[in-house]
């Protein structure tokens, strides 16, 4: 620490000159994240000190976390869904694999999760010591419900689906999962972190979400495709008594219990996302993810004229391709598999595209 601070000009010059060397989101294709919507850095600005740690002490801002929780909830088919806001998918992941190992078989639990899975779900297992046990991936890398359903046995406390997976943008077979997970008794988890604010806008999605009777909980992180500021992610439960499995005493707090993992928790990123939600509506989102998968096929088209042929014909807005040759500035990923993988998020606008392609084109010829 200094012994006599810095005035707040050369403060923030220092700051500036560190923010200057981050990338330009013009340039960033690798990214499940985006520019903040307007409304969502203005309401987060508004709600900066509040702690949904305590709602007691903010009940204004509680609210607006159960209605966050009411619209995500309805979104996916089922009113008086329960749920909290944690700080992202890989939360929401720890948290449901712990209802899952609390609601079954304690002896030696293992849980199904498919190859395609986020490493949260690795980082749950160890927090949790659970049995991972990873399905193959059919040849379009979507999870196989018949390997899935022959690895379940009496140690089984829980299966997952993603809705949108974060490599090649598929959803698996949530529909014939969630028949499986009934069939056992199992509790069914849905990773919808990236595809959960983006299938609801689709014409002719996959179903995913608690209209399948056996999903008991699902993961959306408003932070990505819902444009909220970060930390927003929300993870939403089919039953209370699920949720609750969570609870621990917090016996000096405005509320005796609790079900979440952190203590103190921002209600500013929760304001955030809830402001994009009311203020863009279902015809906004849907405008937005139509932009989006626009440019995803936009993108494949262009790449495939130019001999770079697409890995996979994503359901949501992650275009990924054989290997290339990719120019500075742009800031692409790679899967583990080696191919090439891009995200069409709202900030990669049709002229970023265009550019990139014109690029690759240069590049590649
Ligand atoms: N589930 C899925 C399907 C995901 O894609 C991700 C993250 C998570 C869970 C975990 O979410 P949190 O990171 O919010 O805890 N997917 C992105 C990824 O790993 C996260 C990301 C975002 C990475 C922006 C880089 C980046 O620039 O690629």
């Amino acid at each position: 620490m200094r012994e006599i601070g810095l005035s707040e000009e050369s403060l923030f010059s220092f700051l500036l000159s560190k923010r200057e060397e981050d990338v330009d989101h013009a340039h960033i294709l690798s990214s499940m994240c985006t520019i903040p919507h307007p409304v969502a850095v203005r309401a987060h600005v508004q709600f900066m000190e509040t702690n949904l740690g305590d709602p007691g002490l903010f009940p204004g801002t509680a609210s607006l976390e159960r209605l966050l929780v009411e619209r995500l909830g309805t979104l996916f088919q089922l009113s008086g869904a329960c749920g909290y806001a944690t700080s992202g998918g890989t939360e929401s992941n720890i948290q449901a694999l712990r209802m899952a190992r609390q609601l079954g078989p304690k002896e030696k639990p293992n849980v199904i999760i498919p190859e395609s899975a986020h490493f949260s779900f690795k980082k749950a297992c160890d927090i949790l010591c659970l049995e991972m046990r990873a399905v193959p991936l059919d040849e379009n890398y979507r999870m196989d419900p018949v390997a899935a359903a022959e690895m379940i046995d009496r140690n089984t406390c829980g299966i997952v689906g993603i809705a949108g997976t974060t490599e090649y943008g598929m959803v698996d077979p949530i529909a014939e999962l969630s028949k499986i997970a009934g069939d056992h008794g199992v509790f069914f988890h849905v990773d919808a972190a990236f595809g959960g604010l983006v299938l609801p806008f689709l014409d002719d999605a996959p179903a995913f979400d608690f209209s399948l009777p056996g999903v008991s909980s699902i993961a959306v992180d408003p932070h990505k495709m819902g444009m909220s500021t970060i930390p927003a992610g929300v993870l939403l439960v089919r039953d209370s008594e699920s949720l609750c499995s969570l609870s621990v005493d917090t016996p000096y707090l405005t509320v005796k219990q609790e079900f979440t993992l952190s203590g103190t928790r921002p209600g500013a990123s929760v304001a955030g996302a809830l402001a994009v939600l009311e203020y863009l509506g279902i015809q906004g989102l849907r405008d937005i993810v139509a932009g989006c998968m626009k440019n995803t096929r936009r993108l494949i088209d262009g790449m495939e004229a130019y001999g770079i042929m697409r890995a996979a014909t994503p359901d949501v807005n992650v275009a990924t391709f054989s290997p290339a040759r990719i120019p500075p500035p742009w800031k692409v990923s790679w899967t583990r598999r080696g191919d090439l993988r891009l995200v069409c998020m709202p900030h990669v606008h049709a002229g970023a595209v265009e550019s990139f392609l014109k690029d690759i084109g240069e590049q590649n010829a």
